[in-house]
Order: structure tokens, then C-alpha cells, then sequence
């Protein structure tokens, strides 16, 4: 009577509804509290959505349908971050403009996206290389730039070839691009760099008070790397200069026993000797091809130079050879060291390769020695390194310095105190954290707006001048040689300055990709701005995001950088917290199936049958094993959201994905799986739309299974436990399934419940219910503990571990009660009438057993 469950023309009809009727366009300002929900904005990619996109954006959108239910004024929008690589070398290989191309993937990824069935107020919609959006990209760069955080520098570069471009640090791993796995070589280019150290210790402290995954947070401030040692002034024989150090350890300033300056420093000039310059030369050519991560790689072996001059030890003037090695690093700390190969790994190993003394002045700790297998006397003896804590030793001189005795951390402070007394050096605090690397070698990115005249001098656009769009070009191959495609335009990059008619070229170098991302979380709260980025009182009533939900492949760079401009807009008054995101959830990746042979050989899905008895190879029916892995277009095991939304429907899709486990968790695709949940979607369809839905009260005992199952469903969604809250929605389904009737206060209950869910089928069930307006604003179902209180259970009386009777006890009666009221009961007296009772055994809540 009610018609089968016609998942394909319901969700058409809903979705269309949804559009039409803007049901989840959000009004600012309303009064009531408010909860902004984000998604990491997609990348407009031309292979379409894959199925990890709609993880992240059904547990979104189910918390956004639950809050309005709960009151809220919720803020849900989606956006494209589409400048970037892909669409750009699609130009240089068809020649279709990058606009082209970008616009045809967003309205394939929007068609998609609206498919699900997501809450997205749909008039925020942002699209990062939109001039009205990417005008008030610049307009931040302009703030950075007066705020004295955006310079142009010589900087020793990570240039990738094959991508004809720079990369910052952040897009580097291992030597190769992050983005294509293409080799990095070091270059020195002039470039624009943010001043994101200056925001260093914020960036560290403030990750305290966000509700972040600890181990994102970790990454963070690994990245930003704080280290507190103290800097050390070393003259050098027969020079005026002085060799600052940076050492972490000044309780070991009697253990240096010669000095490394990295061999870009600019004193090795000044001060090697002339017999060693050839030596030094060479030696500084080979450094400047290796990267920072090669160089500092512990397992390789140790290089150096010798510059021929000597430094002299503050504490006890004994003269130190200065040498070159790349394992120091230009760009930390001072980019000099003093060596104490007693006590570090990196400095023993050079000392052994070069041949120079080791002095040890830390006696180990005996037994932090043995747990860790080092040969005490060995160390002394300068045959050994020892790294960990101890008594300081061989570690006095005649000017009031004497550690001897001491341990590592109180000689560290007296150590640092001498020093500053005498103002040859003093406590530092140093970071891991670079500036940020802002320019790219490409087409299709924010330009900059900047102007160089002919003297060298540079001057910004005004506000009124922006958007500064990319000139029309068909060409956008790179060069190759490092000049950006934008150079290429000729008529574009030429300025003459009106009024002065002086002449410029533009910046040629476009944003990178990260620079639209950085901010877009603030676009959406006013989105069609045409006067300013965005409303202060808006900003106000809406910031900051309450829950951000994205990958974790986004830990350093975008998190980072995002934190960095919003700080910076704190500090101009254009925000008003101090971090955007307050609390970060991190899906995990859906693992695709893949299998091998015997010999461990992938076979890609396509070649594969699936039998009763396993997996086996179709050409030759070799057995296979099966394993999770990522998905992969060459392993052919990527699932496409399209055909699974064919097959059973968007509902179904997100139920599934919701349904395969821990949200955090990394989990593998199972097709078996949206069957099941399919089937359940369709025993919902049934339960409320083909059982009689009587207006009668619920009895007692299916009280206690609705308001079970509010209870579970709403403390689930309080913790993001999606997979356990449909688990009770099948438990309730289960439950009611099998009656003849359905009290219509449980079927409301539950029709609500579900519909955050699976939003499609619980609109149509709602309509069905007899109304004519969305669930999508219904108050949440509340739950009543008092209806989960069971008073009375009923137990089953055994005699010799057969059912004779059944007695309702109080729910909490304990054994000795149930016994006396087992024995009580009539037709257990009779059959134990002359009998001896041996043995009682009770199960309470559950049942007795009387053994004769
Ligand atoms: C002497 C010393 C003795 C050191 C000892 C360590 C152990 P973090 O914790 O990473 O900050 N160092 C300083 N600047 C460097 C550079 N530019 N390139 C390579 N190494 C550099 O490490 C700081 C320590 O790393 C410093 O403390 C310095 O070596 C080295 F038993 O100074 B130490």
C-alpha cells in the first residue's frame, strides 16, 4: 500500500525541495546560539569526487542537521579552492584555459556534492579564483605587507624542475615534491617570503587551548620546533670577527674542541687561511647542491673543510680549528657551532672522520649507561659518545667558572650566567620554523599586486585598484629557466604610473595555492561583500568555527598557515578571536580492496573474480589474498560515490560511511556494507510507511526502546560517534519491526532520529507522516531517564535446568531474594513437594535453577 522504497525518485524530489524552498539558507544575526560547521573545501580536481569527500561532508552535515534540530543557527558552506597545478597543465597540454577547465570541474563536483544531500546554504557558495574573492586575497596581502610580515628575498630556494616552479619547505618531503614525487634542488632566486617566525611563540602557545587531535597539535609544534639554549661569542686568532654559536647545551663549553660554520656563512671568506681556499671553494660548490634534509641526515657520512683559522674558547682560551661542514645549516640558529664530539652523535662521528680530539667532560650516569649498553670507561677515555646526564667533569677555570660535580641542568644555568656576566653570550630561544617561502612560478594563481620600478623600488596597488586579474595568455608552458609564464605578457607587465608616468613592470611570480585557503573560513560569513572581506559584526557573530572536519594529510601545511594570517588579522582588528578553528576532527582514509598472488604480485580488481571460496585471478583461477589499500587509479580499486548512489542510493552512501567505523579510524571500502545498510533503510521505509501508525500511547516497554534510542542517538551525536548511533537506529527498527502497529509518537521520534542521517528518506517518511513541511527544523526528540528505569523483570524458575515458572522480581533483587521467591512460587512448591532441595543457582534479572 505504501509502495516500495524508491530511493532514486525520493532523493531527486528532495533535493530539488531543498533548492527550490533555500530551506538551509542561514540568516546572520538570529537569536539563538550560534554553530558554524566547515569542511575542508575540495580541491575541483577532473577525476570528480572520490569517496573520501563524502566522509568528511556527511559527518558534517549529519551534526548540522542535528543542531538545527537542537536549536542552533548553524552555518554550513562549500566552496571551491580551484587555482592550482592540474588545471594549469591541462592548459599547457590542450591549451583550454585554466578557467575553462576549473569551472566545468566545479559544476561537475557542486552536481555531485548536491547529489548527497548535504545542508549547504548554497548562496555562500565561494570559488577561490573568482576575482570578487581572489580580490580580497590580495587586499590580505596588502595588510601583510604594510604590517611589515611580506618582504622580497634572495633566498636559497627548493626549485622543482619538472614542475617549473619553487616549493616551500612545507611541500617538500624527502628531497622530492610533495605534490608529483619530483625531484628539489637548493637555488637561490628572489622570491617573496612571509614572516611566519614572528608568530612563532603564538602559534606554539595558543595550540593549548584548541580541541585539536593531540597528535595534529604535535606535528604543529614540531614543525615550529622550539629549542632554548644559549648563544656563545668565540674571537677568532688574528681576526677582529666573532663567531657567534647557538648551542643548546653551554654546560659543554669545556668539551669543544673545534668550531663548524656552515658553508654558506658569510665570515669563511673573511677568515680562511689562504692555503685552504681552493680546499673551501670546492668544498662550498658541492654543499649548494644538497638539500637541508641531506645534509643533515644522520646516517651519511660526515664532510667537512678546514678554513686554516682557530676560534678561541671563552671559557678556557684554548684555541679551536674552525672548519666547514654541511651538517650545519645556514639557515638555523646562528649557522655556527662549537663541536663537542664527547657529547653529540653528529660532532663524534666528524671528529672520528677528521681526526680530532675528543674531550670528554660529562662522567655518564652508571646506570642510565648500562640500561643504554655504553662502556663507561670508554667515554672518558674519548672512545665513546655520551649523550645523556651525568656529572660534569673536567669543567673549571680560573675566572669563577666551576661546573665540576654538577649536573647537566644546573651547569647549563651557571654556565649561561657567566657568559652574560661578561656579555660574551647569553640565553636564546631559537626555532625550526622558516619564513614562508609565498611565490610560485605559475599561471593559474593570485597575482601579486606589486609593482617594480626601474630604481629597485617596489610600491603596492591601492585597495581600489583590486582585483588585479592574470593577463588573457595562451601560452602557459613555464619557461624552464625559473621566469614565470605571467613574464610571458608583455603588454600586461608593463606599468606606466599614472600621473608620474614613471615606468614599472608587475610581479610576474602568482600566490601559491595555499594563499586562497588561508582566509576562505572568513569569506563565507559574508560571502557577497563588494565594500570589505567581510562585515565586522558578522565576523563577530560568527566566528570562530566550531568544528572543522578535514584530512590529516592538512596537519602543517594549511592549519598552520591559516592560524598564521588569522592571527595577523587579529592583531589588525579585522577578527576577533585569536585562532579560527576551535575544534578539529581528522577523518580517516576509506582504504580501497586490493589483491595479490602467491608471489605477493598486485592484481589489479578488474582481473579478479570474487568466488564462494575467496578471491581467485579470472584468467587462471589462481587463488588471491585480499588487503586493504589506499585507492589508486593503477590499482584499479577506487571506488566512484556516482555508481554507489546509482545502485542503492545517497542514503545509503552515507549511511554507509558513516556505518564503517570510527570516524578518525582508517577503514576499508566494503560493498557487502551498503547492502546492509540498504536493506535497514528499506526495513525503516516498511516500518513507518506500510505499519499502521496509531495515535496511542507507548506501552512501558516500547517507552524504554524510544527513549533508549534517543538517548543513544543524541550522546553519540554529542561525541561524534556516528557509527554507534545507527547501530541503536537499527536496534530500534529491529525492535518495532515485528508489531502490527506503531504508536505515532515513536514513529515521529524516530523518524527525526533517522533523518540526519539519511535526510531523503526521512523527509518523505515525515511527509508521509501527515506533514507538510521539512524535518529539517523539528525539535530534536528529548529522552526521559525515567522511561529507561525498568522496575520489575521477569525470571524464569528452573528445576534441574528445566522452565517450570516465571515470576516478575524487582529489577535489582539480589540472589538471596530471588531464591526465597522462587521457592514461593506454587507450582515450583508442589514439584518440589518431598523432595531436598541440593542447590540454587541464580542469574539475576534472568532466572533461577533448582537442583534436587
Ligand atoms: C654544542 C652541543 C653539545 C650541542 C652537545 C648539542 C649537544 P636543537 O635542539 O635542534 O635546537 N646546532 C646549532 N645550530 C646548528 C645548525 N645551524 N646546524 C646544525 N646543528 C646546529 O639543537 C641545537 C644543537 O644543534 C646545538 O647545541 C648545536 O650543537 C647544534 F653535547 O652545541 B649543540
Amino acid at each position: 500500500m505504501a509502495g516500495e522504497y524508491d530511493f532514486s525518485a525520493i532523493e531527486k524530489k528532495w533535493q530539488n525541495y531543498w533548492l527550490t524552498h533555500k530551506t538551509f539558507k542561514t540568516e546572520d544575526f538570529v537569536d539563538k546560539p550560534k554553530y558554524y560547521v566547515l569542511d575542508m573545501f575540495p580541491y575541483p580536481s577532473g577525476a570528480g569526487l572520490h569517496v573520501g569527500h563524502p566522509e568528511g561532508y556527511t559527518a558534517t552535515d549529519i551534526i548540522c542537521r542535528y543542531k538545527r534540530m537542537k536549536g542552533f543557527n548553524v552555518l554550513h558552506p562549500m566552496g571551491w579552492d580551484a587555482f592550482g597545478l592540474p588545471a594549469e597543465q591541462y592548459a599547457v597540454e590542450t591549451g583550454t584555459h585554466p578557467a575553462v577547465t576549473t569551472e566545468k570541474n566545479i559544476d561537475k563536483f557542486r552536481e555531485q556534492i548536491r547529489a548527497l544531500g548535504f545542508s549547504y546554504d548554497w548562496d555562500r557558495e565561494i570559488n577561490t579564483t573568482d576575482p570578487e574573492y581572489f580580490k580580497w586575497t590580495q587586499w590580505i596581502f596588502l595588510q601583510l605587507f604594510r604590517k611589515n610580515l611580506a618582504y622580497i628575498d634572495e633566498v636559497a630556494v627548493n626549485w622543482c624542475p619538472a614542475l617549473g616552479t619553487v616549493l616551500a619547505n612545507e611541500e617538500v618531503i624527502d628531497g622530492r615534491s610533495e605534490r608529483g614525487n619530483h625531484p628539489v634542488f637548493r637555488r637561490p632566486m628572489k622570491q617573496w617570503m612571509l614572516k611566519i617566525t614572528e608568530y612563532a611563540e603564538r602559534l606554539l602557545n595558543d595550540l593549548d587551548d584548541l580541541d585539536w587531535p593531540e597528535g595534529i597539535k604535535e606535528m604543529q609544534r614540531n614543525w615550529i620546533g622550539k629549542s632554548t639554549g644559549a648563544e656563545v661569542e668565540f674571537g677568532v686568532v688574528d681576526h677582529d670577527d666573532i663567531i657567534t654559536v647557538y648551542t643548546t647545551r653551554p654546560d659543554t663549553l669545556f668539551g669543544a674542541t673545534y668550531m663548524v660554520l656552515a658553508p654558506e656563512h658569510p665570515l669563511v671568506d673573511r677568515i680562511t687561511a689562504p692555503a685552504q681556499r681552493s680546499a673551501v671553494k670546492v668544498y662550498q660548490e658541492q654543499a649548494a647542491l644538497k638539500s637541508d634534509l641531506d645534509r643533515t641526515e644522520l646516517a651519511t657520512e660526515k664532510t667537512g673543510a678546514f678554513t686554516g683559522a682557530y676560534a678561541i674558547n671563552p671559557v678556557n682560551g684554548a684555541a679551536l680549528p674552525i672548519w666547514i661542514a654541511d651538517y650545519v645549516l645556514s639557515s638555523y640558529g646562528t649557522g655556527a657551532i662549537m663541536a663537542v664530539p664527547a657529547h653529540d652523535t653528529r660532532d663524534f662521528e666528524f671528529a672520528r672522520t677528521f681526526d680530532l680530539p675528543v674531550k670528554c667532560i660529562i662522567e655518564p650516569d652508571p646506570a642510565a649507561a648500562a640500561a643504554e649498553n655504553v662502556d663507561v670507561a670508554a667515554v672518558l677515555a674519548g672512545k665513546a659518545c655520551w649523550t645523556g646526564n651525568g656529572k660534569l667533569i673536567n669543567s673549571a677555570n680560573a675566572e669563577g667558572l666551576t661546573l665540576n660535580g654538577l649536573e647537566v641542568a644546573d651547569s647549563k644555568a651557571l654556565a649561561t650566567a657567566w657568559l652574560e656576566e661578561r656579555h660574551i653570550g647569553r640565553g636564546a630561544v631559537k626555532y625550526k620554523l622558516r619564513d614562508w617561502l609565498f611565490s610560485r612560478q605559475r599561471y593559474w594563481g593570485e597575482p601579486f599586486p606589486v609593482i617594480h620600478f626601474e630604481d629597485g623600488s617596489i610600491k603596492l596597488l591601492d585597495e581600489d585598484e583590486l582585483p588585479l586579474e592574470p593577463p588573457a595568455m595562451e601560452d602557459f608552458k613555464p619557461s624552464g629557466t625559473g621566469e614565470p609564464p605571467l613574464a610571458k605578457a608583455t603588454d600586461w607587465v608593463e606599468y606606466i604610473e599614472p600621473g608620474t608616468g614613471r615606468r614599472g613592470r608587475r610581479e610576474t611570480n602568482t600566490m601559491p595555492q595555499w594563499a586562497g585557503s588561508c582566509w576562505y573560513y572568513l569569506r563565507y560569513i559574508d560571502p557577497k561583500n563588494s565594500e570589505a572581506a567581510w562585515d565586522p559584526a558578522k565576523e563577530k557573530y560568527w566566528m570562530p568555527v566550531d568544528l572543522y572536519v578535514g584530512g590529516a594529510e592538512h596537519a602543517v601545511l594549511h592549519l598552520l598557515y591559516a592560524r598564521f594570517w588569522h592571527k595577523v588579522l587579529y592583531d589588525l582588528g579585522y577578527v576577533s578571536t585569536r585562532e579560527p578553528f576551535q575544534k578539529l576532527i581528522n577523518q580517516g582514509m576509506i582504504l580501497g580492496v586490493s589483491y595479490k598472488d602467491q608471489r605477493g604480485a598486485l592484481v589489479p580488481s578488474d582481473q579478479v573474480e570474487l568466488t564462494p571460496d575467496g578471491p581467485v585471478r579470472k584468467s587462471d583461477g589462481e587463488k588471491l589474498v585480499e588487503f586493504p589499500a589506499k585507492m589508486s587509479k593503477s590499482l584499479r580499486n577506487v571506488v566512484n560515490p556516482d555508481d554507489v548512489i546509482r545502485e542503492y542510493g545517497a542514503d545509503s552512501m552515507r549511511l554507509y560511511e558513516m556505518f564503517m567505523g570510527p570516524l578518525e579510524a582508517v577503514k576499508p571500502w566494503n560493498t557487502k556494507g551498503v547492502e546492509g545498510v540498504y536493506r535497514f533503510l528499506k526495513r525503516s521505509w516498511r516500518l513507518i510507511a506500510a505499519t499502521p501508525v496509531v495515535d496511542r500511547a507507548c506501552t512501558a516497554g516500547e517507552l524504554r526502546v524510544l527513549h533508549g534510542t534517543i538517548k543513544k542517538v543524541t550522546e553519540d551525536l554529542d561525541t561524534f560517534g556516528f557509527n554507534t548511533a545507527i547501530s541503536q537506529l537499527m536496534i530500534f527498527v529491529n525492535e518495532f519491526g515485528n508489531k502490527p502497529e506503531l504508536p505515532r509518537e515513536a514513529a515521529e521520534a524516530f523518524v527525526k532520529l533517522l533523518s540526519v542521517f539519511a535526510p531523503h528518506i526521512g523527509e518523505e517518511l515525515w511527509e508521509k507522516l501527515g506533514h507538510d513541511w521539512t524535518v529539517a527544523y523539528e525539535p530534536w526528540p528529548i529522552f526521559e531517564e525515567k522511561y529507561l528505569v525498568v522496575s520489575e523483570v521477569e525470571i524464569l524458575v528452573q528445576v534441574l535446568g528445566r522452565p517450570k515458572a516465571r515470576m516478575m522480581a524487582p529489577a535489582d533483587a539480589d540472589e538471596a531474594t530471588l531464591r526465597e521467591m522462587a521457592l514461593k512460587q506454587a507450582e515450583i512448591r508442589s514439584l518440589l513437594d518431598g523432595k531436598t532441595v541440593r542447590k540454587v543457582i541464580c542469574v539475576p534479572g534472568r532466572l533461577v535453577n533448582i537442583v534436587i
